[in-house]
């Protein structure tokens, strides 16, 4: 262990944990998995863990979902969910007071911090633990991961796509580094026991609080976990995070292209982007994977999401217009300008 690390003790943001327990195993075989999101992702995260259950009923699952605030209703759902599945869903919330006196939280979003928190929360929970972002849908069993041996490395992930890969490397300075494969952390099966002992929330947190570093970064977690774990990853399948943005739809008049890219075999997909296939404008067949999922959760009667952020309004009359919606998405466009025009004179 490093003994110049700083210890930020981000455990102690956890404020509340709620169990809901319908399990029917004894813990030892228990599958944990967890999300760390803030409230514009959390239907997300309630289909990405509908989606696992649906195509991994041989598996005994433990959910472990970190918010920053929750309502009655999706505790109502969450319920349902366990109930349906037999399986135990932990949730925690978390108070984003303790990240506000972290330096950097003005300019990346809390749930950051969640990923990290899950990872340093639970290693005194369960040995590893599986994270998937909100925007992660799963559509196969995942039997391969769930046999790994981790032998001596801390976690296994999955080279992101190579233009992301090659920007990254360069923007970190590490070109130097020939053997480092940028990884993409939507996906990340981790070790926690080595987690644990290698110090690594607090060697993350440490680079991310550098001003060498936290200036460069453009995916701060993801670039910062790059960085230290380099030599201590299992490379999986790109089968486990295949990466597809609802962009493409844009340039792709026959909404068949996607095809190319998520294939019979493929575990997760991860709809990276703005654009997510909970919002209302993203009913592409490319999203079907989720609605799938979505028809059979206890969230089925929720509607899809509208646009909150001002990145969302701008994809939403894009995406609109190139769907022939012509009216829908003049009305979106100037909801959108309007916004902006506040946005930049507040
Ligand atoms: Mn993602």
């Amino acid at each position: 262990m490093k003994a110049d690390t700083m210890n930020y003790n981000i455990s102690s943001a956890i404020v509340s944990t709620t169990c809901i327990d319908y399990s029917e195993s004894d813990c030892s075989d228990w599958f944990h998995v967890t999300w760390g999101v803030d409230e514009n992702y959390q239907f997300g995260v309630a289909i990405s863990a509908t989606s696992l259950l649906i195509h991994n009923q041989h598996i005994h699952f433990c959910f472990h979902i970190f918010l920053d605030t929750v309502s009655d209703h999706y505790l109502e759902k969450m319920h349902q969910l366990a109930k349906d599945f037999s399986i135990r869903i932990v949730i925690y919330t978390v108070s984003s007071e303790i990240f506000s006196k972290l330096p950097s939280t003005r300019i990346w979003s809390y749930a950051m911090y969640f990923r990290l928190l899950g990872f340093e929360y639970l290693g005194s929970l369960c040995p590893k633990v599986l994270y998937l972002d909100a925007d992660v849908i799963c559509k196969e069993r995942i039997d391969e991961l769930h046999q790994l041996d981790f032998g001596d490395k801390v976690a296994a992930v999955v080279k992101d796509i190579s233009s992301t890969q090659s920007k990254s490397i360069k923007k970190l300075g590490m070109e130097h580094l020939t053997n480092l494969e940028y990884f993409n952390s939507g996906v990340m099966y981790v070790d926690l026991e080595k987690w644990q002992y290698g110090d690594f929330t607090n060697k993350v947190l440490d680079l991310l609080f550098d001003p060498n570093v936290g200036g460069k970064v453009k995916y701060p977690d993801q670039d910062a976990l790059n960085i230290v774990m380099s030599g201590k990853l299992i490379y999986l399948s790109e089968r486990y995070n295949k990466i597809y943005s609802l962009k493409n739809e844009l340039s792709d008049k026959t909404h068949s292209l996607y095809l190319n890219t998520i294939k019979k075999d493929t575990i997760f997909i991860h709809y990276t982007g703005i654009t997510k296939p909970w919002h209302k404008w993203a009913n592409y067949p490319s999203a079907n994977y989720f609605y799938t999922a979505y028809k059979q959760s206890p969230w089925c009667n929720d509607a899809l999401k509208l646009a909150c952020t001002l990145p969302e309004k701008q994809k939403r009359y894009k995406h609109e217009i190139n769907q022939g919606h012509y009216f829908k998405g003049i009305i979106s466009c100037a909801e959108y300008n309007i916004n902006k025009f506040f946005v930049r004179w507040s």
